[in-house]
């Protein structure tokens, strides 16, 4: 037979062979049998030298051919169990949407977020800046730079927890004033801060070490008490309504002068007296006052030209009016027969 002959039939000798793969292992040993340096078809391109001219070039040529004619068989096999392996695998991992999920539970937010959001709305329709403050503060932004040097009485009133003798948690958001006075740098200013206050206070139903708070300042030419009044009615109105009593007492604080608290009528007794308000039928919501001269000159403002007004409004207060709570530690015993009453539905 000649060389031609027995590469032709070979060749249809292995695509007979082909036709049998089935698998990933028969496709495997084919590709070992057939394609391989070793192969029969390789073998046979040994003979070339037993060729003159230019049959020498026509019978690599077949050779050549003929493995091809194997390789697309080959790979024609491979693709298509591929796919096969393919499809398996993708039947096997189906996803059975007719089964019910699972049902997870959604959690409420803490009253404390919802009203300190509520608060920072309702002050930024009112075209407010928002600003932000850190936990731990020093000395001198607490107490010193809010017109409490060292050794000033005000200083037992806010005991706190100390990091070091000059760094502590801060014991209200005011310094933020001072922050916020200086990025300015003499220009009229109108922010809020929210954030967190530590005090060495007794834990009891209105009193907690750890509270929050939100900061107000309005800086500018010819601010009045008439303008911190007005504000904060607006304030008390759009949170408790209208028919909510509000309450101006004259009070004291070394950073603002004058100086007033702001009552609401208590949510629990109405106003006749009870536990919650320790028998007065009204709980105390925020302290204000008119920035003190020498908070504004520590500042760089000059209070011949310009002044403003501060207040600091304590968020779990407020929550509490709001929600008819009638002891602040429910905020932070994370109980969730609490949290759950919160739910947005
Ligand atoms: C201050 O902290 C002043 N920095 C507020 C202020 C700001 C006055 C700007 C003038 C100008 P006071 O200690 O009264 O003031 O606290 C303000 C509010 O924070 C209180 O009315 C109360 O709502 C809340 N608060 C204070 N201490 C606690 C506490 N231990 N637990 C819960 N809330 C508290």
């Amino acid at each position: 037979m000649s060389l031609f002959n027995q590469v032709e039939e070979i060749k249809q000798k292995i695509l007979h062979e082909s036709e049998k793969i089935s698998d990933e292992a028969s496709l495997k040993s084919f590709q070992e049998r057939f394609l391989s340096k070793k192969s029969e078809l390789n073998g046979l391109m040994s003979h070339i030298k037993e060729l003159a001219g230019e049959e020498k070039a026509k019978f690599g040529q077949s050779v050549n051919n003929a493995r091809n004619a194997v390789q697309e068989a080959f790979q024609k096999k491979a693709d298509e169990i591929n796919q096969k392996i393919l499809e398996r695998k993708l039947e096997k991992e189906k996803i059975d949407i007719s089964l019910p999920s699972m049902n997870y539970e959604v959690g409420g937010i803490n009253p404390f977020y919802l009203v300190q959001d509520e608060i920072m709305d309702i002050f930024v329709s009112m075209g407010y800046e928002v600003k932000e403050g850190p936990d731990v503060e020093s000395d001198e932004y607490n107490f010193q730079r809010m017109n409490i040097p060292e050794s000033h009485p005000a200083r037992e009133m806010q005991d706190s927890f100390y990091i070091d003798p000059r760094t502590l948690l801060r014991t209200h958001t005011s310094p933020e004033q001072a922050h916020a006075m200086d990025e300015k740098g003499g220009k009229p200013l109108m922010m809020i801060c929210p954030g967190k206050c530590f005090r060495r206070d007794d834990d009891d139903v209105t009193h907690s070490h750890q509270f929050g708070q939100v900061e107000g300042l309005v800086v500018g030419p010819g601010i009045s008490l008439a303008n911190l009044k007005a504000t904060l009615e607006l304030f008390v109105r759009k949170m408790f309504g209208e028919k909510r009593e509000v309450r101006f007492r004259g009070s004291y604080f070394p950073f603002t002068e004058p100086s007033v608290e702001v009552d609401i009528s208590c949510m629990n007794c109405g106003g006749k007296g009870c536990s919650t308000c320790k028998g007065t039928g009204f709980i105390e919501i925020l302290g204000a006052g008119m920035v003190h001269p020498n908070v504004l000159r520590m500042s760089g403002y000059d209070p011949d030209k310009v002044s403003g007004f501060a207040f600091g409004i304590g968020i779990e207060r407020v929550a509490m009016l709001r929600y008819k709570i009638d002891d602040i530690r429910k905020f932070y015993q994370s109980d969730v027969r609490f949290i759950e009453q919160f739910k947005r539905r």
